[in-house]
């Protein structure tokens, strides 16, 4: 039975749209991806009618009993996953994670070592337009253009002249793989606390490809919506002996009621994450962008930090003339959806920078192959480099109408 269609056309048309925006498009936005149907009605379930205030077991409210059941369970599963002595899966997305965090380890006008934004760091990790840049001294340090590697002799050297409290890993535009290791050693030769903010690769974690830093550091965060393959939502993984302080941290020091749909709709995709098909996805994921990589390279464009070792490529498009936003618009109007991106130490502005981000996660979800991956590649060169070609978009548009066709998305699903 569907209610919707009579009780509210203008929104159903509104979702019928975006359906078939989704399904006939090539999405390569690299922090998106298209959830199962079983986390769908996991999140229009009933249980967004309750206020659950509190943890489980321990609420402001009555009525909680099968609120705590689902709550316990997403932690129970979110443990298994990553190894997390403690877990919090309340943060409504990834900034409310963060922010959280710091407002549990930090005092203001604390010292943060993290990654500059223009080589791959985040907003909320201490960019200048933030409230958080306000309260706290952010020290950036960046990646070395000689090996695509994040600078480690930098890190060490920022860290003994500025003494942080908290150092800060984790990244939303850096392709490549993360030396936890020493990162905490560094962190202990400064007394400083260790964060990771895990939001993108937190499914290539979960499935063993990539380094687990939960074990190590103090407080890792992430979003689940990314790799992930989950709701939109956040969560933050703990030693025990931070436990207290961040759930205090989340609630009541930041946030109010908790969105218990969305925290079931985690526990359904932990527990898909928790199935050995995860650990293929992944695979094929970080396949699938290495593919993408070689076409790249073999067309000539610029590959940040070298190579990609998981789900991303930061390109640099002034290498064949154009901006990131008019590569993104060009793109965007053969149905190939990707994100205008800084690039390290960019001249240019974030509204116009110099680089695209692309990556693998949801064409991966629709079951699309690294042969595929090879012809997107060569057309979105092919776009690229000869942006006033009609015929040339003419045959992109083809390849996206062929490709979205061979790998359909949520079939049969439909609002009207
Ligand atoms: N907006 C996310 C991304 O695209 O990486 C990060 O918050």
């Amino acid at each position: 039975m569907r209610y919707l269609p009579t009780h509210d056309p203008a929104v159903v048309d509104i979702l019928e749209r975006e359906l078939e925006r989704q399904r006939s498009g090539l999405e390569m936005i690299a922090s998106e991806n298209f959830v199962s149907l079983a986390v769908l009605e996991a999140l229009g379930s009933v249980l967004t009618n309750k206020y659950s205030e509190g943890y489980p077991g321990n609420r402001y409210y009555g009525g909680n009993e099968f609120i705590d059941q689902a709550e316990s369970l997403a932690i129970d599963r979110a443990q298994q996953l990553f190894g997390a002595e403690h877990v919090n899966v309340q943060p409504l997305s990834g900034a409310p994670a963060n922010i959280a965090v710091y407002s549990a380890l930090l005092q203001p006008g604390d010292t943060v070592l993290g990654m500059d934004l223009s080589h791959g760091g985040h907003l909320t990790h201490g960019h200048p337009v933030t409230w958080m840049a306000k309260l706290f001294n952010f020290v950036r340090y960046k990646t070395d253009p000689a090996t695509g590697l994040i600078d480690y002799d930098q890190v060490r050297e920022l860290a003994k002249a500025h003494r942080p409290k908290l150092i800060l890993v984790g990244y939303s535009a850096y392709s490549r793989e993360i030396d936890y290791g020493t990162f905490k050693t560094i962190a202990d030769e400064v007394g400083a606390l260790t964060m990771a903010d895990i939001a993108h690769i937190a499914g290539l974690i979960a499935a063993k490809l990539m380094n687990n830093p939960v074990a190590l550091f103090d407080v890792v965060t992430t979003t689940t919506h990314k790799t992930l393959r989950g709701p939109r939502g956040g969560m933050i993984l703990c030693r025990e002996q931070h436990a207290k302080a961040i759930d205090k941290a989340v609630f009541p020091g930041f946030q109010g009621g908790p969105h218990e749909n969305n925290i079931a709709a985690k526990a359904v995709a932990f527990k898909e994450a928790l199935e050995p098909s995860f650990k293929d996805y992944g695979r094929e994921v970080m396949k699938n962008a290495k593919a993408l990589e070689q076409a790249f390279r073999a067309g000539g464009i610029t590959v940040c930090f070298k190579q990609t070792d998981n789900h991303l490529l930061l390109l640099d498009v002034t290498s064949v003339g154009l901006s990131g936003k008019q590569a993104q618009d060009l793109l965007d109007s053969v149905g190939i959806t990707v994100n205008k991106n800084m690039i390290p130490d960019d001249q240019r502005k974030p509204m116009d920078p110099s680089g695209i981000r692309i990556g693998t996660p949801a064409l991966t979800t629709r079951g699309f192959t690294e042969a595929d991956m090879i012809a997107i590649g060569e057309m979105i060169v092919k776009v690229l480099r000869s942006p006033n070609n009609e015929s040339v978009q003419h045959q992109a548009r083809t390849l996206v109408k062929e490709l979205t066709a061979a790998h359909p998305l949520y079939p049969g699903l439909a609002y009207s």
